[in-house]
């Protein structure tokens, strides 16, 4: 476990050290010797602090040390990436090349950096989450121009692959009494673990080292194996048979990522992994049981609507088909969904299908034939028909939907749905996806729904309920990022129900978040998660979906800011 950690630390330290352009500081001397030349100092061995020797230099940008450089590349990488991407040519985010950057200033970008914006931009001064002097240090850094991070193929990738138990080494019955399809593979995002906890007792069957800030779990689809991935895009391969479950395999698939999947059509269950990286821009498809790498794509190339060269073209959401022996892979940047055919892996087949900037999260139909997935900039939700291989539609929606993997209910009047919120407006919008029975509704929005407020991310429901949860967690306001808001499937015009989850956790003082609504096995319960501070106290909170009450409160010591949820039974079968 050190190992991997030290693996993490690694990726971290790779990544903030990558292209730095340095010039010597010819004031080495200053602070602790001022009177004494560099070379002076040196010689006599008088203490150098390293730190300060060099300087960063950018034509227009404020000066800073390489140690500041390095420090801000940090944090940009911890907090700013993800949205903004590492070359900083904006998706979910604004650019923020220097060009741009420098004409705005150091005071105009220390009040973004502060205060956010009422269009998602956090506010990493304001709530505490940077000091005055880091908002001030982002700001002179984002003047600067990108630092290029090196490039991270085969080479690299099979240095970093670790087959820590071999299959012939792994148990060949499941080796404890739990059952493994009613296991939460619970995210703890600033611990860099996950957390097993146990549907029926909601006990912690064990932690375990990861990557950091896991993003999301994904199953084998014969259940046995979980595997999480890194922002650091470092993946662990669980073996859920041992006692503990234990980490079997680890790879680094690159610097930065957030998707991880297996093969799940039939004849190849278990058979493949995909992970795709943000960077380098990239996906690679490994063997399932060792995630020894077999074959890197990368994913630069022409945008779907300008048709330019975009060479940080990101690798968001990716699911398996059940149709045929298929990942479907979104590529954010350029707006293109690839259907990589995984039959003879040494010679790829890929269909590339043009959709919308820039695709983001998404998930199947209840029929399991059609992904619908976000175009957050373009206010678009694709349909890929993964039988016929083509775009069924795309179909426009209000600012910004993120579905997560969406939710499937059967709308009173208007049939079979696939449901979205939005991280731009309080917006719960319905599209049909029945053309068989309900031609007339199919690839439509038939119905819009207003929640609680904006900032939100993920919405869910189960085959056997007849509720609908939406939550909030990124809407400004305290108590809508605190609760969430649950319609009646059968009486939609209604209104919703707001349960005070993060009140029902009590647990004192901090931002407590609620994210991310996932259900057990059975489809009875909800379980949410009720994210605080890295300091502060989080908890899950589970909700009796029959009666919307409380059912329990989970809090340890280890659940240490808990976001995403995966119950390995819907998570293989793609319930949602
Ligand atoms: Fe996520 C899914 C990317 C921020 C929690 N997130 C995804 C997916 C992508 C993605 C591409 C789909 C993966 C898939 O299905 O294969 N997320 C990003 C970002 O780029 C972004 C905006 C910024 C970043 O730097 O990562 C981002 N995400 C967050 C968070 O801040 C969240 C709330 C907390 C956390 O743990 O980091 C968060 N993202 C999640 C969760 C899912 C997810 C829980 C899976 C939802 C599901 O039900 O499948």
């Amino acid at each position: 476990m050190t190992l991997l950690h030290s693996a993490r630390t690694l990726a971290i330290a790779v990544l903030v050290s990558f292209g730095v352009i340095t010039v010597p500081v010819a004031s080495a001397q200053t602070a602790e010797h001022p009177d004494t030349p560099e070379p002076e100092l040196r010689y006599k061995g008088a203490p150098v602090p390293e730190y300060d020797a060099r300087q960063i230099i950018t034509p227009g940008a404020p000066p800073l040390t390489e140690t500041e450089f390095k420090h801000a590349q940090k944090i940009f990488f911890e907090r700013c990436a993800g949205c903004h991407g590492v070359l900083r040519k904006g998706a979910t985010g604004k650019p923020l090349t220097p060009d741009i950057t420098q004409a705005r200033g150091l005071e105009y970008l220390k009040v973004f950096i502060n205060f956010g914006s009422p269009a998602g931009m956090p506010n990493w001064g304001a709530s505490g989450e940077m000091t005055p002097e880091d908002v001030e240090l982002m700001a002179k850094y984002l003047q600067h121009d990108p630092p290029q991070p090196p490039e991270w193929g085969m080479k690299e990738m099979r240095a970093t692959w670790k087959v820590l138990v071999p299959p012939d080494q792994r148990p060949k019955k499941k080796m404890h009494d739990f059952d493994v399809d009613d296991i939460f593979s619970v995210t703890l995002r600033d611990s860099g673990e996950v957390a097993l906890i146990d549907g029926p007792s909601k006990k912690i069957i064990t932690t375990l080292n990861t990557g950091y800030a896991v993003h999301i779990s994904r199953m084998s689809a014969s259940g046995r194996y979980v595997f999480t991935i890194g922002r650091d895009a470092l993946i662990n391969q669980v073996d859920m048979w041992m006692n503990p479950p234990q980490t079997v395999a680890t790879i680094k698939v690159g610097l930065e990522a957030r998707s991880v999947e297996t093969s799940k059509y039939k004849g190849f269950e278990d058979k493949y992994a995909i992970a795709g990286a943000y960077w380098p821009p990239q996906y690679v498809i490994m063997d399932g049981d060792t995630l020894e790498p077999l074959q890197i794509v990368s994913t630069r190339g022409m945008t779907v609507d300008t048709q330019e060269f975009h060479p940080e073209p990101r690798v968001a959401a990716i699911v398996a088909s059940h149709e045929h022996p298929e990942f479907i892979v979104n590529v954010k940047e350029t707006g293109k969904i690839l259907l990589v055919n995984y039959e003879d892996v040494s010679n790829l087949k890929v269909t590339t299908i043009p959709a919308a900037r820039y695709l983001h999260d998404g998930g199947w139909d209840s029929t399991k034939r059609y992904f619908l997935t976000a175009a957050n900039k373009s206010d678009k939700i694709a349909i890929v028909d993964a039988k016929k291989q083509r775009l069924q539609a795309l179909v426009d929606v209000d600012k910004i939907p993120h579905p997560g993997r969406g939710a499937n209910i059967v709308d009173p009047k208007h049939g079979p749905v696939w449901v979205t919120s939005a991280l731009g407006n309080e917006k719960i919008t319905f599209i049909g996806t029945d053309p068989v029975n309900h031609p007339q509704q199919a690839w439509k929005v038939v119905r819009v729904l207003k929640g609680q407020g904006g900032g939100s991310l993920f919405v869910k429901s189960h085959p056997k309920s007849k509720n609908l949860y939406v939550d909030t967690p990124l809407n400004p306001q305290a108590l809508f990022a605190q609760s969430v808001a649950v319609f009646d499937v059968n009486n939609l015009d209604a209104g919703f129900e707001v349960l005070p989850i993060a009140e029902w956790a009590d647990l004192g003082e901090g931002p407590k978040r609620v994210v991310q609504p996932e259900y057990n096995k059975a489809g009875d319960e909800v379980w949410f998660s009720v994210w605080n501070g890295k300091e502060e106290v989080s908890a899950l909170v589970v909700v009796d979906d029959r009666t919307r009450k409380l059912k329990a409160v989970i809090k340890d010591p280890r659940l240490v800011t808990p976001t995403g949820k995966f119950n390995v039974y819907n998570t293989v079968n793609d319930v949602y």
